[in-house]
């Protein structure tokens, strides 16, 4: 099995998976910035060009919540509740809600900060994150309502719905995100931190600028 992969939050929740499952794979590392995305090669297994992408023999599927799922059904886990469907109708009214509203909120700010700060693409845009945080908090207040009395998105345990919303939002403190006044996201994020495969999902040779991450050891509660 081949997950190719670039530093970035889609495929971030896919390694993170991979490795919280301990699902053996070659890990292939993309190089954005001089057009690997952009191949042919690359392109005839994803012609959106755009990562993650997993190759298991015959199968090539792209889609970071489609990958997460094929790797559940793959080692049994129960985070995509495979043989449960009435939590998997649960867990993709989050996929897609992330996929509609929380991702279209946040990305503004993960991309003007984390994403222009890995690949060196320039200074954040403050007035365009101005212009997003209404959006932002809009949809931090159905998501902050929903973890008030949980600890997780979906089916009371850990799912690929927490790894989906998760994988930009977890960058809110340096990313401008508005979402300190949201005590129960904040509560979630920080247990997410806890889980090793979440705070380090990068491979070897990424993990050192990675390593940066570890200073979120604030945490306020423990993971349940
Ligand atoms: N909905 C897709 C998003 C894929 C995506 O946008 N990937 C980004 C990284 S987070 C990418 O490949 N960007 C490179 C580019 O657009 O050139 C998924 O969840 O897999």
């Amino acid at each position: 099995m081949k997950i190719y992969w670039i530093k970035a939050q889609a495929p971030r929740r896919v390694l993170a998976l991979a490795k919280h499952l301990g699902v053996k794979a070659e890990l292939v590392e993309m190089d954005l910035m001089a057009g690997g995305l952009k191949t042919p090669d690359y392109a005839a297994l994803n012609p959106n060009k755009k990562v993650p992408t997993l190759v298991d023999g015959d199968l090539v599927l792209w889609e970071s919540a489609a990958i997460m799922a094929y790797l559940c059904i793959k080692t049994g886990s129960d985070m995509w509740p495979a043989q449960n469907p009435p939590e998997q109708v649960e867990v993709l009214r989050w996929l897609s809600w992330e996929a509609s509203h929380w991702g279209p909120a946040v990305a503004p700010f993960y991309f003007e900060h984390v994403v222009k700060s890995t690949f060196g693409i320039g200074p954040p845009d403050h007035a365009l994150l101005a212009d997003s945080v209404a959006e932002l908090e809009k949809f931090a207040k159905v998501l902050d309502g929903h973890l008030a009395q949980r600890s997780f998105v979906a089916c009371n345990r850990l799912t690929i719905a927490d790894f989906q919303l998760a994988s930009m939002a977890s960058y809110w403190r340096e990313s401008e995100m508005p979402l300190a006044a949201f005590p129960h996201i904040v509560r979630w994020l920080d247990a997410l931190w806890r889980i090793p495969a979440w705070a380090h999902p990068w491979p070897a040779r990424a993990a050192a600028a990675a390593d940066q991450e570890t200073f979120r050891t604030s945490l306020q509660e423990p993971l349940q």
